[in-house]
């Protein structure tokens, strides 16, 4: 089922059709269950529920004071395209070594005031001439370290510096308005299939500038195995997102610029659209 946060309170689609089960219950306490799915099945079945419109309500980002963490060359695309980036300034060694090491790369990508939802414009650097969007799933994990969500997740980025020199990472990753997360979260008991689909598109004007597609089966760790390492001395006491990396790389021509429109889609999550602004 697919939870929807809105500046209301939130909603639950299930087979297509979207309940609002008026709880009066804050975001942080409702998404940091172990068992938020039975919990939002058992809310579903109170009389009380009304069936509504999405165009009725504004859907917010789906975080509430969670911190957003990243993994990095998860996928082999991106150890190449980091390889790449950084191969002047002799940087390649460390993303062929992470990507084999039994220790992921994962950090830290933005608290929830540097996120943007569904629609909201994203921003890239001033200082930055090599810019990109990465599209990842992205993992709702409670206190206890249970996955209980997907989301998507745009970890935007600065190839430029992370380029110039790999410890220039955080300022390559983090600054206002640096990743888009939404539209929901999917929640389930059962975790997303290998063959699940993440697709982008990049649209300037009217014109499709790039598309790319990939699967969770190019995924080289497993999302419980980040996880594992993100909670090994780390505690999250309301829960925390975690971006999986990306396995979709634009070419190396590929910047982008004020106004682009990024389309983000894994089913059975849905699309994340989200346009560069000032
Ligand atoms: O090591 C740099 C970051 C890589 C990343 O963000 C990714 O692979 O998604
Ligand atoms: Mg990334």
């Amino acid at each position: 089922m697919k939870l929807f946060k809105t500046s209301i309170g939130f909603l639950v689609e299930e087979n297509g059709i979207l309940l609002n089960p008026m709880l009066d219950i804050d975001w942080d306490e409702l998404i940091n269950r172990d068992n938020l799915h039975s919990f939002l099945k058992d809310s579903l079945s109170d009389q009380k529920v009304g069936q509504v419109r999405i165009s009725d309500f504004e859907i917010l980002k789906p975080v509430g004071s969670q911190e957003v963490w990243a993994a990095g060359v998860t996928y082999y695309s991106s150890r190449l395209a980091r390889m790449e980036e950084s191969k002047d300034s002799g940087g390649g060694d460390f993303y062929s070594r992470v990507y084999v090491a039994d220790r992921p790369e994962i950090f830290f990508k933005a608290t929830s005031s540097r996120t943007v939802g569904p629609g909201e414009p994203f921003r890239i650097r001033n200082d930055s001439t090599w810019d990109v969007p990465e599209p990842e799933l992205t993992l709702c994990v409670t206190s206890s370290g249970k996955i209980v969500g997907y989301t998507i997740g745009n970890d935007v980025s600065s190839r430029s510096i992370e380029g110039e020199n790999p410890l220039y990472l955080p300022q390559a990753k983090t600054f206002d308005a640096c990743a888009c997360l939404g539209p929901c979260l999917y929640v389930t008991e059962n975790p997303l299939s290998e063959e699940t689909s993440i697709k982008m598109e990049i649209i300037r004007g009217s014109e499709l500038v790039f598309d790319g597609q990939t699967s969770l089966k190019e995924m080289k760790r497993k999302p419980q195995e980040l996880v594992n390492y993100l909670l090994r001395e780390t505690s999250f006491p309301q829960g925390v997102f975690l971006m999986t990396g990306t396995g979709i790389v634009p070419g190396t021509d590929f910047s982008l610029k004020l106004g682009d429109l990024v389309q983000i889609t894994i089913d059975p999550i849905g699309t994340l659209s989200n346009t560069v602004g000032a």
